[in-house]
């Protein structure tokens, strides 16, 4: 009975996952649109004064800066320099504190995004690419950034998104919240075929329990609302 519980305690999960995941597509669309709106000119930088790296703009025309290209010099073959574009950094609610930091290889890629969803000045999300696309997400309930931008590994995620071509592939929650992820969902084609469970937190499933009704996340989402 207890796991049944926990069952429909993760089904309800993932539909909030899903709910959560286009919300956040929004706001993307809403960064870009930012972004398209901005015209270079004279503000007040106190970050990055006078850094010939770094390209200041000032959004909402408040004067202060609130987006950030830091840009750095790298060697080419025929022994010049050459300017790139390593990293833009965003304060989305205009309050000094970066929400929102995106990093790129020197092929221009995306390599990850360090993400402050609640907007409260804390990192709390990191994306993962590769070759442009998204491999895995990763929420904390504390700020895993060190003051240089590195990752702080001793701070422990409490939820990871696997994908797999674009599709979500597995979900691992610590859903006893001691540090440990516990729990996974298995999915294939947008549907939960798998959960598993790992009692005895040394990262190896004991119990797994296989979904014989296929659970549309679709109707999972539907169900969640009319709950409302
Ligand atoms: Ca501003
Ligand atoms: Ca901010
Ligand atoms: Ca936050
Ligand atoms: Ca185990």
């Amino acid at each position: 009975m207890e796991r049944l519980k926990t069952i429909s305690f993760l089904v309800l999960l993932t539909a909030i996952f899903v709910s959560c995941s286009s919300n956040k597509k929004t706001q993307k669309k809403q960064n870009t649109k930012i972004i398209q709106n901005t015209k270079k000119k004279k503000i007040i930088d106190n970050r990055y004064k006078d850094n010939p790296l770094v390209a200041s703009y000032d959004v909402n025309k408040d004067g202060n800066a609130d987006m950030w290209k830091i840009y750095q010099e790298i060697k080419t073959n025929d022994d010049q320099t050459k300017k790139i574009l390593s990293r833009r950094e965003i304060d989305l609610n205009f309050d000094g504190k970066v929400n929102y930091y995106k990093f790129y290889s020197q092929k221009g890629n995306i390599k990850k995004e360090y993400i402050d969803l609640d907007l409260n000045g804390f990192i709390d999300t990191i994306r993962y690419y590769e070759k442009n696309l998204i491999i895995k997400e990763e929420n904390f309930k504390k700020n895993p950034i060190n003051k240089d931008l590195t990752i702080n590994e001793n701070i422990k995620p409490y939820k990871r998104y696997l994908y797999k071509h674009q599709k979500l592939n597995r979900v691992v929650i610590d859903r006893t919240h001691n540090g440990t992820l516990d729990s996974y969902l298995f999915f294939r084609k947008n549907k939960l075929i798998q959960i598993g469970f790992d009692d005895d937190d040394d990262g190896k499933i004991d119990t797994r329990v296989r979904l014989k009704a296929k659970i549309n996340l679709e109707k999972a989402k539907g169900k969640n609302k009319n709950d409302k």
